[in-house]
Protein backbone atom coordinates (compact mmCIF):
# COMPACT_ATOMS: atom_id res chain seq x y z
CA UNK A 1 0.00 0.00 0.00
CA UNK A 2 2.56 2.30 0.32
CA UNK A 3 4.21 1.49 -2.18
CA UNK A 4 1.24 2.69 -4.37
CA UNK A 5 0.92 5.88 -2.24
CA UNK A 6 4.60 6.55 -2.66
CA UNK A 7 4.07 5.69 -6.42
CA UNK A 8 1.15 8.23 -7.20
CA UNK A 9 3.52 10.89 -5.77
CA UNK A 10 5.67 9.81 -8.38
CA UNK A 11 3.48 9.85 -10.99
CA UNK A 12 1.91 13.45 -10.07
CA UNK A 13 5.73 14.69 -10.05
CA UNK A 14 6.60 13.49 -12.95
CA UNK A 15 2.92 14.98 -14.54
CA UNK A 16 3.73 18.61 -13.03
CA UNK A 17 7.15 18.52 -14.80
CA UNK A 18 5.92 17.79 -18.08
CA UNK A 19 2.43 19.29 -18.13
CA UNK A 20 -0.69 21.42 -17.43
CA UNK A 21 -3.05 20.83 -14.59
CA UNK A 22 -5.98 19.76 -16.71
CA UNK A 23 -4.36 16.85 -17.15
CA UNK A 24 -3.45 16.42 -13.75
CA UNK A 25 -6.69 16.35 -12.89
CA UNK A 26 -7.48 13.84 -15.60
CA UNK A 27 -4.72 11.84 -13.68
CA UNK A 28 -6.67 12.06 -9.93
CA UNK A 29 -9.98 11.25 -11.11
CA UNK A 30 -8.32 7.87 -12.82
CA UNK A 31 -7.18 7.02 -9.75
CA UNK A 32 -10.43 7.18 -7.75
CA UNK A 33 -11.54 4.40 -10.39
CA UNK A 34 -10.50 1.35 -8.38
CA UNK A 35 -10.24 -1.02 -10.94
CA UNK A 36 -7.55 1.76 -12.69
CA UNK A 37 -6.02 1.68 -9.37
CA UNK A 38 -5.97 -2.20 -9.11
CA UNK A 39 -4.36 -2.56 -12.53
CA UNK A 40 -1.38 -0.47 -11.54
CA UNK A 41 1.16 -2.69 -9.56
CA UNK A 42 4.40 -1.41 -9.76
CA UNK A 43 6.21 2.13 -9.55
CA UNK A 44 7.47 1.12 -13.25
CA UNK A 45 3.23 0.44 -13.86
CA UNK A 46 2.66 3.95 -12.78
CA UNK A 47 5.62 5.70 -14.46
CA UNK A 48 4.35 4.41 -17.72
CA UNK A 49 0.91 5.18 -16.80
CA UNK A 50 2.70 8.76 -16.50
CA UNK A 51 3.84 8.60 -19.58
CA UNK A 52 0.73 7.59 -21.77
CA UNK A 53 -1.37 10.39 -19.95
CA UNK A 54 1.11 13.06 -21.19
CA UNK A 55 2.00 11.50 -24.54
CA UNK A 56 5.62 11.06 -24.19
CA UNK A 57 5.54 7.25 -23.63
CA UNK A 58 6.15 6.66 -27.27
CA UNK A 59 9.30 4.94 -28.22
CA UNK A 60 11.92 6.25 -30.30
CA UNK A 61 12.35 4.25 -33.85
CA UNK A 62 14.93 1.99 -33.60
CA UNK A 63 16.90 0.75 -36.98
CA UNK A 64 18.29 -2.67 -38.31
CA UNK A 65 22.08 -3.70 -38.09
CA UNK A 66 22.54 -2.52 -41.65
CA UNK A 67 20.75 1.03 -41.32
CA UNK A 68 24.08 1.81 -38.94
CA UNK A 69 26.07 4.83 -40.41
CA UNK A 70 28.98 3.68 -41.48
CA UNK A 71 30.68 6.61 -39.71
CA UNK A 72 29.50 8.83 -36.58
CA UNK A 73 30.28 11.93 -36.37
CA UNK A 74 31.65 13.73 -32.88
CA UNK A 75 30.40 16.75 -31.67
CA UNK A 76 31.20 19.53 -28.73
CA UNK A 77 33.82 18.22 -26.74
CA UNK A 78 35.80 15.41 -27.69
CA UNK A 79 38.56 14.72 -25.08
CA UNK A 80 38.37 15.99 -21.81
CA UNK A 81 41.69 17.65 -20.14
CA UNK A 82 40.50 17.19 -16.94
CA UNK A 83 42.89 15.58 -14.59
CA UNK A 84 41.39 12.73 -12.56
CA UNK A 85 39.38 12.30 -16.26
CA UNK A 86 43.16 11.65 -18.20
CA UNK A 87 44.19 9.51 -14.84
CA UNK A 88 40.93 6.82 -15.03
CA UNK A 89 41.50 6.93 -19.22
CA UNK A 90 45.01 5.92 -18.47
CA UNK A 91 43.64 3.21 -16.49
CA UNK A 92 41.16 2.09 -19.21
CA UNK A 93 38.40 3.62 -16.28
CA UNK A 94 39.42 0.31 -13.96
CA UNK A 95 39.03 2.76 -10.59
CA UNK A 96 36.31 4.74 -12.35
CA UNK A 97 32.82 4.64 -10.74
CA UNK A 98 29.69 7.04 -11.13
CA UNK A 99 28.31 8.65 -8.15
CA UNK A 100 24.24 8.97 -7.81
CA UNK A 101 23.13 11.15 -5.41
CA UNK A 102 21.26 14.31 -4.82
CA UNK A 103 17.20 13.98 -3.55
CA UNK A 104 17.59 10.22 -2.99
CA UNK A 105 17.49 7.89 0.24
CA UNK A 106 20.73 6.26 -0.73
CA UNK A 107 23.44 8.03 -2.68
CA UNK A 108 25.20 5.15 -4.91
CA UNK A 109 28.81 5.00 -5.57
CA UNK A 110 28.92 2.56 -8.97
CA UNK A 111 31.87 1.04 -10.66
CA UNK A 112 31.70 -0.34 -13.53
CA UNK A 113 30.69 -3.85 -12.78
CA UNK A 114 27.96 -3.05 -10.43
CA UNK A 115 26.34 -1.06 -13.78
CA UNK A 116 27.12 -4.22 -16.02
CA UNK A 117 25.35 -5.78 -12.61
CA UNK A 118 21.66 -3.89 -13.95
CA UNK A 119 19.81 -5.50 -17.02
CA UNK A 120 21.30 -4.15 -20.58
CA UNK A 121 19.59 -2.69 -23.17
CA UNK A 122 21.13 -2.59 -26.79
CA UNK A 123 19.48 -0.27 -29.27
CA UNK A 124 20.34 1.22 -32.78
CA UNK A 125 18.59 5.22 -33.15
CA UNK A 126 18.74 8.00 -35.11
CA UNK A 127 21.28 10.94 -33.27
CA UNK A 128 19.65 14.33 -34.49
CA UNK A 129 21.73 17.27 -34.11
CA UNK A 130 20.34 20.67 -33.49
CA UNK A 131 23.61 21.60 -36.00
CA UNK A 132 21.62 19.55 -39.37
CA UNK A 133 23.24 16.61 -38.92
CA UNK A 134 21.89 12.77 -38.07
CA UNK A 135 23.87 9.89 -37.84
CA UNK A 136 22.31 6.29 -37.16
CA UNK A 137 24.32 4.30 -34.30
CA UNK A 138 23.63 1.41 -31.69
CA UNK A 139 24.06 1.87 -27.80
CA UNK A 140 24.38 -0.08 -24.71
CA UNK A 141 24.12 0.06 -20.95
CA UNK A 142 22.03 -0.12 -18.31
CA UNK A 143 18.43 2.00 -18.09
CA UNK A 144 18.34 5.20 -15.80
CA UNK A 145 15.48 3.79 -14.32
CA UNK A 146 16.27 1.34 -12.27
CA UNK A 147 19.39 2.22 -11.31
CA UNK A 148 17.41 5.60 -9.49
CA UNK A 149 14.91 3.02 -8.07
CA UNK A 150 17.61 1.66 -6.35
CA UNK A 151 18.95 4.96 -5.20
CA UNK A 152 15.48 5.60 -3.75
CA UNK A 153 14.04 8.78 -5.18
CA UNK A 154 12.76 11.21 -3.05
CA UNK A 155 9.23 12.66 -3.16
CA UNK A 156 10.86 16.32 -3.92
CA UNK A 157 13.04 14.76 -6.86
CA UNK A 158 11.30 16.60 -10.10
CA UNK A 159 14.73 16.49 -12.30
CA UNK A 160 17.87 13.96 -13.14
CA UNK A 161 21.44 16.51 -14.06
CA UNK A 162 24.28 15.00 -15.35
CA UNK A 163 27.08 16.24 -14.77
CA UNK A 164 30.31 15.89 -17.08
CA UNK A 165 34.30 15.62 -17.15
CA UNK A 166 34.39 17.82 -19.75
CA UNK A 167 34.65 22.05 -19.99
CA UNK A 168 33.63 22.97 -23.30
CA UNK A 169 34.75 26.55 -24.00
CA UNK A 170 35.92 26.72 -20.46
CA UNK A 171 32.84 25.89 -19.05
CA UNK A 172 31.71 22.89 -17.54
CA UNK A 173 29.01 20.59 -19.93
CA UNK A 174 25.85 19.44 -18.14
CA UNK A 175 22.35 18.55 -19.08
CA UNK A 176 19.35 17.66 -17.32
CA UNK A 177 15.72 16.36 -18.03
CA UNK A 178 12.53 15.11 -16.13
CA UNK A 179 11.17 11.85 -14.64
CA UNK A 180 9.45 10.87 -17.10
CA UNK A 181 12.30 10.86 -19.70
CA UNK A 182 14.76 9.59 -16.63
CA UNK A 183 12.10 6.30 -16.41
CA UNK A 184 11.37 5.80 -20.52
CA UNK A 185 12.20 1.96 -21.46
CA UNK A 186 15.11 3.90 -24.28
CA UNK A 187 16.84 6.50 -21.52
CA UNK A 188 19.73 4.46 -20.99
CA UNK A 189 23.75 5.40 -19.51
CA UNK A 190 25.28 3.92 -22.44
CA UNK A 191 29.02 2.49 -22.32
CA UNK A 192 29.04 0.47 -25.26
CA UNK A 193 28.61 1.96 -28.91
CA UNK A 194 28.74 -0.28 -32.29
CA UNK A 195 29.45 -2.87 -30.34
CA UNK A 196 32.55 -1.24 -28.46
CA UNK A 197 33.11 0.24 -25.42
CA UNK A 198 32.79 4.47 -26.04
CA UNK A 199 35.45 6.02 -27.65
CA UNK A 200 36.79 9.43 -25.93
CA UNK A 201 35.40 11.22 -28.71
CA UNK A 202 31.78 9.82 -27.99
CA UNK A 203 31.79 10.40 -24.01
CA UNK A 204 33.71 7.57 -22.56
CA UNK A 205 33.27 6.30 -20.57
CA UNK A 206 29.71 6.80 -19.88
CA UNK A 207 26.88 8.77 -21.87
CA UNK A 208 23.16 9.56 -21.33
CA UNK A 209 20.97 8.29 -24.31
CA UNK A 210 17.75 9.88 -23.95
CA UNK A 211 16.43 8.99 -27.13
CA UNK A 212 13.30 11.40 -27.59
CA UNK A 213 15.33 14.61 -27.56
CA UNK A 214 17.88 16.15 -29.74
CA UNK A 215 21.90 15.56 -29.50
CA UNK A 216 22.66 18.43 -27.35
CA UNK A 217 20.78 16.69 -23.99
CA UNK A 218 22.50 13.31 -24.64
CA UNK A 219 25.56 14.09 -22.12
CA UNK A 220 29.03 12.36 -22.42
CA UNK A 221 31.07 11.92 -20.32
CA UNK A 222 29.20 11.79 -17.10
CA UNK A 223 30.95 11.53 -13.70
CA UNK A 224 27.53 12.08 -11.25
CA UNK A 225 23.47 12.51 -11.81
CA UNK A 226 21.85 14.00 -9.34
CA UNK A 227 18.09 13.94 -8.40
CA UNK A 228 17.12 17.74 -7.35
CA UNK A 229 14.03 19.26 -6.31
CA UNK A 230 14.71 23.20 -9.18
CA UNK A 231 16.94 23.50 -11.91
CA UNK A 232 17.48 26.54 -10.63
CA UNK A 233 20.51 26.23 -8.37
CA UNK A 234 22.66 24.63 -10.63
CA UNK A 235 25.14 26.51 -13.06
CA UNK A 236 23.02 29.27 -14.82
CA UNK A 237 19.90 27.85 -13.52
CA UNK A 238 18.30 26.64 -17.09
CA UNK A 239 19.55 23.33 -16.84
CA UNK A 240 21.98 22.79 -18.78
CA UNK A 241 25.00 24.44 -21.27
CA UNK A 242 23.19 25.96 -24.14
CA UNK A 243 19.92 26.60 -22.01
CA UNK A 244 22.43 28.42 -19.77
CA UNK A 245 23.49 29.80 -22.96
CA UNK A 246 20.14 31.13 -24.20
CA UNK A 247 21.18 28.98 -27.27
CA UNK A 248 18.29 25.88 -27.22
CA UNK A 249 15.38 25.02 -25.28
CA UNK A 250 15.79 22.79 -22.20
CA UNK A 251 12.87 20.76 -23.32
CA UNK A 252 14.52 19.15 -27.22
CA UNK A 253 11.74 16.49 -28.38
CA UNK A 254 11.43 14.87 -31.29
N1 LIG B 1 29.76 16.48 -21.98
C1 LIG B 1 29.32 16.84 -23.20
N2 LIG B 1 28.24 16.22 -23.71
C2 LIG B 1 27.78 16.56 -24.93
C3 LIG B 1 28.39 17.58 -25.70
C4 LIG B 1 29.54 18.21 -25.15
O1 LIG B 1 30.16 19.10 -25.76
N3 LIG B 1 29.97 17.81 -23.89
N4 LIG B 1 27.86 17.90 -26.95
C5 LIG B 1 26.47 17.50 -27.22
C6 LIG B 1 26.06 17.60 -28.61
S1 LIG B 1 25.65 19.13 -29.22
C7 LIG B 1 25.86 16.50 -29.38
S2 LIG B 1 25.21 16.58 -30.96
C8 LIG B 1 26.26 15.16 -28.90
C9 LIG B 1 27.30 14.59 -29.84
O2 LIG B 1 27.55 13.25 -29.52
P1 LIG B 1 28.69 12.49 -30.33
O3 LIG B 1 29.97 13.24 -30.09
O4 LIG B 1 28.70 11.11 -29.84
O5 LIG B 1 28.28 12.61 -31.77
O6 LIG B 1 26.81 15.19 -27.59
C10 LIG B 1 26.19 16.10 -26.72
N5 LIG B 1 26.70 15.88 -25.40
MO1 LIG C 1 24.44 18.74 -31.14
Amino acid sequence: MSRLILSRRTLIRAGAAGAGSLLLSGCDKLFENPTFRGTLESAEDLHQAAQRALGRDALAREFAASDMSPAFRANGSREVADPAYRRHFAQGFAEWSLRVDGLVDKPLTLPFTALKAFPQRTQITRHDCVEGWSAIGQWTGPRLGPILDLAGLRPQARYIVFHCADLYHGRPYYESIDLIDAFHPQTILAWGMNGKPLEEAHGAPLRLRVEKQLGYKHAKFVTRVEAVATLGGIHGGKGGYWEDNGAYAWYAGI
